[in-house]
């Protein structure tokens, strides 16, 4: 084992155990990836993480044969609130399995069509909401309101929930508390062995019962309507269990979901089908904002579908007709990929590259927003450039080379429902608004778990779209 020794040995270690971890750990691992290359290890109080971000190796990780989804140290905290649901079940966790194919259909590119309406009512009011600003004058706070937009749309389309986020001024307490839960995550990952975190462990306990009982809400409101909700998120996983459905209806044979999983699904479709996509559409907004060229391709793009109309009604077939709308969103998840890591699992002990062991269920992160600057993305890989993402530029790339939404059989469920619900907003918001940088905005990301830009404001002016 001499070979595999010294492989081992050649591996970077960044051991940042005396300055310990910042609020910024992903940047922080940006940083680490800039001195030591695609792989690289980072040992915190004795533990050890293994970063990778190179196309080369990511490809070999995303081989399923070699590699499956892992459940990070990270992930295994977020189960602490979000227990077995699809983002943190184990492989071989049955419910994984039994709630994916319960799912599935809910996800299909067809059912896009189901929660067009959903998505139109609440990007409704987005625009009733900054019409008022632009009356006012008043700068938006922009992943604010990109959360309560998400928020709303997931409650809608998923559960028939209405969270009324536009109806306040601060944002859903929901959002609040999980804020605060995935902020919990991340710091227990930091936390130095023998310390004393009863306070923040009892605080965390608080918010995750208060996250639980807004699930129980919103499945007590389903069931007092009486009504079924066949197709939505709710209805074919209370379809699956026994007890769950009024008219007891039955699964025909399909698998059935207990209560305790399905609360966990509801509350992991309501972090994850919203905290990702609202930092996405902020993070397009910014890119938007600071390059008046993209900006006026995709406001041509909307103009063509909607023309001068104030208040056009998008059709389900209008969002496949925004193209180049679609690439903003793309190449702003090439620059900031929101969920910015995933973990993979070996199956076996293997090598990676061909020179480095990693043991049977030994675990390997990939850092998406390092591989999304990979060489293969050319010699910019910080320019903001949707031309990437034109038809003929993508099918020359290695579909490797993009990670946004993890990979495999384990890759997000709600890749359709994002999109579909982000190039609807994005294109009636540019249609609408002129948008303006009050304050030259210079980026600042915050990190919750997921990525946002921090403190992004814009004011806004009415267009006319011939403008
Ligand atoms: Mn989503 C898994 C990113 C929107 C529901 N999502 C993942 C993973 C990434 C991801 C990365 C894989 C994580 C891993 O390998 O550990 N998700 C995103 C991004 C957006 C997003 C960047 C928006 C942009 N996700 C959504 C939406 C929903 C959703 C919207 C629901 C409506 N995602 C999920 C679920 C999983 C997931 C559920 C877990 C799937 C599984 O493991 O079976």
């Amino acid at each position: 084992h001499t070979d595999e020794h010294a492989a081992d040995d050649a591996i970077p270690v960044a051991d940042i155990s005396a300055v310990g971890l910042t609020k910024t750990p992903i940047q922080h691992a940006m940083d680490l990836a800039r001195v030591h290359g695609p792989l690289f290890k980072r040992k915190l109080n004795e533990r050890e993480t293994l970063f990778v971000s190179s196309l080369e190796l990511v490809t070999e990780l995303a081989d399923e044969s070699r590699f499956a989804k892992g459940v990070s140290v990270i992930l295994e905290d977020v189960r602490e609130f979000a227990g077995d649901g699809l983002f943190t079940a184990y492989n071989d966790e049955p419910n994984w399995a039994k709630a994916h194919e319960v799912l599935m259909p809910a996800f299909a590119l067809g059912s896009m069509r189901t929660y067009h309406p959903a998505m139109l009512k609440v990007a409704r009011r987005v625009m009733a909401s900054w019409d008022r600003r632009v009356a006012d004058g008043t700068a938006i706070d922009v992943a604010d309101d990109m959360t309560r937009m998400t928020l709303d749309t997931i409650g809608l389309a998923g559960f028939g929930f209405d969270f009324e986020s536009f109806a306040r001024d601060t944002l859903h307490p929901f959002v609040e508390a999980m804020v605060r839960c995935l902020q919990w995550s991340m710091a227990k990952f930091a936390r130095k062995p023998g310390a004393d975190h009863s306070e923040e462990d009892a605080a965390f306990r608080v918010d995750a019962d208060y996250l639980a009982s807004v699930v129980d809400e919103v499945i007590a409101a389903r069931t007092a309507s009486g009504e079924t909700g066949d197709d939505d998120l709710l209805g074919l996983m209370l379809g699956a269990t026994d007890q769950g459905r009024a008219d007891g209806k039955g699964t025909g044979g399909g698998p059935t979901l207990d209560l305790a999983n399905i609360r966990n699904q509801v509350i992991t479709f309501l972090i994850a089908g919203h905290e990702t996509t609202s930092g996405a559409l902020s993070f397009a907004l910014y890119h938007l904002l600071k390059d008046p060229v993209a900006l006026r391709m995709a406001q041509r793009e909307a103009d063509e579908l909607w023309g001068d109309q104030t208040d056009p009604d998008p059709s389900f077939e209008d969002i496949g007709r925004l193209p180049f709308i679609r690439q903003v969103l793309n190449e702003a998840l090439r620059l900031w990929p929101t969920a910015a890591a995933f973990t993979r699992q070996a199956r076996e002990d293997t090598l990676l590259g061909g020179r480095y062991p990693v043991r049977a269920g030994g675990l390997v992160t990939v850092l998406t927003p390092m591989l999304h600057r990979d060489p293969a993305w050319g010699d910019n890989p910080e320019m903001f450039d949707p031309s990437r993402f034109s038809p003929e530029a993508e099918a020359a790339r290695s579909p490797h080379a993009y990670k946004p939404f993890g990979t495999g059989e384990r890759a997000c469920i709600g890749r359709q429902f994002a999109l579909h619900e982000a190039t609807m907003l994005l294109a009636l918001l540019v249609h609408r608004y002129r948008l303006v940088d009050h304050s030259d905005y210079r980026l600042r990301i915050k990190e919750t778990l997921t990525l946002k830009p921090d403190g992004f404001t814009l004011t806004l002016a009415a267009r006319t779209p011939a403008d």
